[in-house]
């Protein structure tokens, strides 16, 4: 029998904490058959809601789950895990300056940083989700120094499958014929969603989707907008921000790093960039990858027009500036 794997979700008794956990604890991160010990983190006026998360965890009763660990002690709830996905942070609030919002983030990750580095497995797999999530990832690179760069993340893979699901509605096909959309740069509003080496699969064998859709106005327009103002849709039609898309998205960002992505099958992760496609190395930038043995590696030789170039370049620099931001916080 598989040993237990340690996953560390903090803000665990949040919206997405609450999509995610039984999701983790049914196997659907890291497959039917590998048990699972939860560590769930979260602030100590979240304490009692965690206990009743923990609560509904044990009535479940998960045949994977081996153990829950709830908790308000960094420490504890970091030591030993081999998986870490980081959903706690501080919202920004009406009214609230950027670099408020910015200040308090760069402390937590600052702090979280720290007791990973020290208290974590040997080699855990770290995935941000909290916002500003690729800053939030660079700063815990930053103040995790013994963390190899290779194993810190954040999530752009809900951007990613919604842009799936925008090509799968519009050509009315099944979502998972639909692969290979690429989601470049930041989780926010500059992000660019790419369809130019996307494809269908079809009776007639794989065809490309810019084929397929045959028009440019949508695919240059609305679907760009679509995919990065979604977040802003879902809170308008349900007055709460995406839980269930979110917690689901980062389960398969976790699941393809650790068990590779599908042959002829990219995907989007937020990483660290070594200047591939011309982008600033030093950032933690969302390019497509694939995985293999428990490593992501950025899919090399893309062809970038002139329109995608300026696109990339603009959530580039958003990231740069946010990046010069977090710092200024630091000092
Ligand atoms: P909630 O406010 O429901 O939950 C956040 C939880 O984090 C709360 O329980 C809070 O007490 C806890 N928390 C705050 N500070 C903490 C700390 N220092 N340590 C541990 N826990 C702490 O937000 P939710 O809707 O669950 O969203 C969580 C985060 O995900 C937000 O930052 C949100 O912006 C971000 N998102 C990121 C997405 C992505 O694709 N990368 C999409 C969904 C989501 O918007």
């Amino acid at each position: 029998a598989k040993q237990p794997v340690r996953v560390l979700v903090t803000g665990a008794a949040g919206q997405i904490g609450y999509a995610l956990v039984p999701m983790i604890a049914r196997g659907v991160m890291l497959g039917p058959d590998q048990p699972v010990i939860l560590h769930m983190l979260d602030i100590a006026p979240a304490a009692e809601a965690l206990n009743g998360v923990k609560m509904e965890l044990v009535d479940a009763a998960f045949p994977l789950l081996k153990g829950v660990v709830a908790t308000t002690d960094v420490v504890e709830a970091c030591t030993e895990v081999n998986i870490a996905v980081m959903v706690g942070g501080f919202p920004r609030k009406e009214g609230m300056e950027r670099k408020d919002v910015m200040s308090k983030n760069v402390a937590i990750y600052k702090s979280q940083a720290s007791a990973l580095e020290k208290h974590a497995a040997a080699n855990c797999k770290v995935l941000v989700v909290a916002n500003p999530a690729n800053t939030n990832a660079l700063i815990l690179k930053e103040f995790a120094p013994s963390i190899p760069e290779k194993n810190i993340s954040c999530l752009t893979r809900l951007d990613h499958n919604r842009a799936l699901g925008q090509v799968s509605e519009r050509l009315n096909v099944p979502v998972s014929d639909v692969k290979n959309v690429i989601i470049w740069g930041n989780h926010s509003s500059t992000q660019y969603p790419d369809v130019n080496h996307a494809s269908v699969k079809t009776p007639a064998g794989e065809k490309p989707v810019r084929a397929l859709v045959a028009n440019d106005e949508w695919l240059h327009g609305e679907f760009i907008t679509t995919v990065q103002q979604r977040g802003a849709a879902i809170i308008k039609a349900r007055k709460l921000s995406s839980a269930l898309s979110a917690a689901s998205s980062a389960c398969d960002h976790i699941r393809d790093w650790v068990l590779g992505t599908p042959e002829g099958t990219w995907v989007s992760m937020g990483v660290y960039s070594d200047g591939s496609y011309n982008v600033p190395a030093g950032l933690i930038y969302s390019f497509p990858v694939t995985c293999r043995n428990g490593e992501w590696t950025i899919v090399q030789g893309l062809p970038i027009d002139a329109l995608s170039r300026k696109k990339l370049d603009l959530t580039a620099e958003e990231l740069t500036e946010e990046k010069e931001l977090a710092y200024s916080c630091l000092s």
